[in-house]
């Protein structure tokens, strides 16, 4: 049978009966490569089960090794997609993604303290292939908007590097980092160790309880890693609009990347996309 991805887990909760009657809503930029972003993020949710709604930010130009354009949507048309949705669904779940600039930082930010949903903040700044996402001077607007809205954000070492002023090195470094984070508003953090040799399939947790925790994962061994972050994110959003809690949409949302990245396929010069469909 063709279906998408179900966690033995995930069956106690009826999965039939719950199959698209929740919704995820991702607001981020738009991947023409279709790897990563908006279009990593829909194929997410789809195999979770979960009906997935989009607000573009801003559309990129993109391979698999170079972004050659970014062209930001207008500030009306960014608010009309939240509001058109909020306005017929119950969004259960959302995340951000690409946000480009401070003023997309400062709208979005706007919106959503309307909705309390849970809002999973993937702070995305540059692509693994080193092309800026976010321009620099929108990194204190994260700071200031974002993330005191945040239920939980999702840095990789580079982000969280920018985000808490640290200079991350170790694993004691990465915990550091976090609670600078926390202090910044966010109401939990996870911090993806990737970026650090030795720290591949580790992620760092902590939340304003004290809460701490590794996550730690098998490291799968492929160049095909465009769209991981999004996916990472836009799986634990997806979990949490099927109703898991924060801790336990983390643990399955890890279990799907690893899977998705044990399907990645190359399609062209650069690293290629996470293979996110699977059979059971
Ligand atoms: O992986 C982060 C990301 C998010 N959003 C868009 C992207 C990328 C990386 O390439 O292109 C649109």
């Amino acid at each position: 049978m063709l279906f998408p991805i179900i966690d033995k887990q995930i069956k106690s909760l009826n999965f039939k009966k719950i199959m698209y009657s929740k919704i995820a809503l991702s607001i981020g930029g738009s991947d023409s490569g279709g790897g990563a972003g908006i279009q990593a993020d829909l194929r997410t949710f789809m195999a979770l089960g979960v009906h997935g709604c989009s607000a573009i930010t801003c559309i990129t130009a993109q391979n698999s090794f170079e972004v050659t354009c970014i062209e930001a949507v207008n500030k009306d048309t960014l608010k009309r997609q939240i509001d058109t949705l909020f306005n017929d669904f119950k969004i259960n779940a959302l995340k951000t993604g690409m946000l480009l600039n401070e003023q997309i930082i400062k709208d979005t930010a706007s919106e959503l303290k309307y909705h309390s949903i849970p809002t999973v903040i993937d702070p995305v700044m540059v692509t693994r292939t080193g092309s800026k996402l976010l321009e620099d001077s929108a990194i204190s607007a994260y700071k200031k908007f974002l993330l005191p809205i945040a239920d939980i954000v999702t840095p990789n070492i580079f982000e969280a590097n920018l985000l808490s002023n640290c200079e991350i090195k170790n694993k004691e470094d990465i915990e550091v980092s976090a609670k600078n984070i926390i202090k910044l508003g966010a109401k939990a953090v996870l911090i993806k160790g990737g970026g650090l040799k030795d720290m591949q399939g580790k992620d760092f947790y902590l939340d304003i309880n004290g809460k701490r925790k590794w996550f730690i994962n098998k490291f799968i061994n492929t160049k095909n890693t465009h769209g991981s972050g999004c996916t990472l994110s836009s799986a634990i959003c997806g979990y949490q609009a099927l109703g898991l809690d924060l801790i336990d949409s983390i643990k399955r949302a890890k279990v799907f990347v690893e899977r998705s990245l044990e399907k990645s396929y190359k399609i062209g010069a650069g690293p290629g996309p996470l293979g996110h469909y699977q059979k059971l």
